[in-house]
């Protein structure tokens, strides 16, 4: 661990709009993954994991339950100062919100002036991935650059949704060019079909993103973002450096999530990063105890799988079930259920992500569909085998085929 004193940040103000209706009540990094985890877990786990120590959480857009699940899980011990803390927007420069993740900080930088850190650490809160923070920090102090972007490469296809790094051939390490989203993007020369995509996540001198924040508060035409608008500014400057995670080393990593990264920004990769979960030799491995993902402890018994009345024998294969499920007659195939959901009898939930306390009740079928919390599909129902249907009764359907069923819905037969 560097001498340095290092502060974390993680931008969690952000709406999801492409998430919805995941997103309807409750920001996108307080969205549940994996069963019992939330969005938000990976990027703390992984700062926590790195040795960070004070990390705060800037919020704003329906923020409740992820104020929530922040203050009741992560508490570290208040001993050296240590702290995972929660920010709601504070409108503490004037009668406004966070217009963008660079105004998050700006408006934040009481935070920074009190504990006066060397380095600060910013990152983003809704990315599947594990990184030791520490071995970027170290490389940025000794790179010498105002900001050093973490950076994975993507397919070229999806260049639009990310911010996307040129290197200088010169010096492979420093950023020659940076455009957020763009429509047109070039391919890398040694693999055309990829890009070098930054991953949202920056580490500055904290003295440098004080300044940067405050520059570009003062900038009119400015969004105010930091992959639009701060980090091209250090491009521009010639002050910014790389660091690919092909070069991080995340202790117990398997060679197949070393370089794992998943943007769940939309329904259909939050869909396929489960899929990554769930196979005998998983693409990113939930089980890796040198690193682990932090999330709540539920006090809550075990998940059971039991015969019911009529003998139908409640089954899983290639599953993650969470605490508090039962699994009484029913099938699951392919699917990760969150806590305290229950499975009856002929009952069927293939490819699919059921988040907490839903009820699928006997000779339901659910089928590539994502159903929200206290969802519960009646018996004989069905969701995902008739799109049309689902979208007549208001369920998202999405291009690939994907039904989501907001929260709390009945669905009936
Ligand atoms: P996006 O994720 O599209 O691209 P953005 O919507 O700004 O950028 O979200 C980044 C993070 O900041 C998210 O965690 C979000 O919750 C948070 N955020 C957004 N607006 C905020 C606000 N007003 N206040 C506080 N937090 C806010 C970014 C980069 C790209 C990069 C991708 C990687 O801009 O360059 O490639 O992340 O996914």
């Amino acid at each position: 661990m560097t001498a340095k004193k290092v502060f974390g940040i993680v931008l969690a103000g952000g709406e999801g709009k492409r998430l919805m209706p995941l997103t309807a009540d409750r920001a996108k990094p307080a969205v549940p993954f994996a069963g019992g985890y939330r969005l938000v877990d990976f990027a703390l786990s992984n700062l926590v994991n790195s040795g960070l120590r004070q990390v705060v959480v800037l919020t704003q857009y329906k923020s409740h339950s992820l104020d929530r699940h922040v203050s009741q899980t992560w508490r570290l011990s208040g001993l050296l100062g240590a702290y995972v803390a929660s920010v709601p927007a504070q409108q503490r420069l004037g009668k406004r919100w966070f217009s963008g993740s660079a105004d998050a900080i700006l408006q934040s930088l009481n935070l920074l002036r009190d504990e006066r850190p060397d380095i600060v650490v910013v990152v983003g809160a809704d990315h599947v991935y594990r990184m030791d923070f520490n071995q970027m920090v170290e490389a940025h102090i000794e790179s010498g650059a105002g900001v050093t972007v973490a950076a994975i490469r993507q397919p070229i296809a999806l260049a639009d949704q990310f911010g996307i790094i040129e290197l200088d051939p010169k010096d492979p390490h420093r950023i020659a060019a940076f455009k957020e989203k763009p429509k047109n993007a070039v391919g890398l020369a040694d693999s055309p079909g990829e890009v070098l995509a930054s991953m949202g996540n920056y580490v500055f001198d904290a003295e440098v993103l004080i300044d940067a924040v405050q520059r570009d508060g003062e900038q009119p035409d400015s969004n105010h973002d930091m992959g639009g608008d701060i980090v091209p500014d250090f491009v521009a400057r010639g002050d910014a450096a790389v660091y690919d995670l092909q070069r991080n080393q995340v202790p117990g990593a398997t060679d197949r999530d070393r370089y794992y990264w998943r943007d769940v920004g939309t329904i259909e990769s939050f869909f396929d990063a489960h899929q990554d979960l769930i196979s005998a030799l998983p693409v990113f491995n939930l089980y890796n105890r040198d690193w682990p993902i932090y999330s709540q402890q539920l006090n809550s018994p075990p998940a059971k799988f039991v015969r019911d009345g009529e003998n139908a024998v409640g089954t899983a294969i290639d599953s993650i079930v969470s605490l508090g499920c039962v699994v009484s007659g029913g099938h699951l195939e392919r699917s990760v259920l969150g806590p305290w959901v229950t499975v009856e009898s002929g009952a069927k939930v293939v490819d699919s992500v059921v988040f907490e306390r839903a009820r699928i009740e006997d000779r339901a079928t659910v089928q590539r569909a994502i159903l929200d919390k206290d969802v519960v599909v009646e018996s004989g129902a069905t969701v995902g085998v008739d799109h049309d249907a689902d979208r007549r009764r208001g369920f998202t359907v999405t291009d690939s085929g994907i039904t989501v069923v907001g929260k709390g819905v009945v669905v009936t037969r």
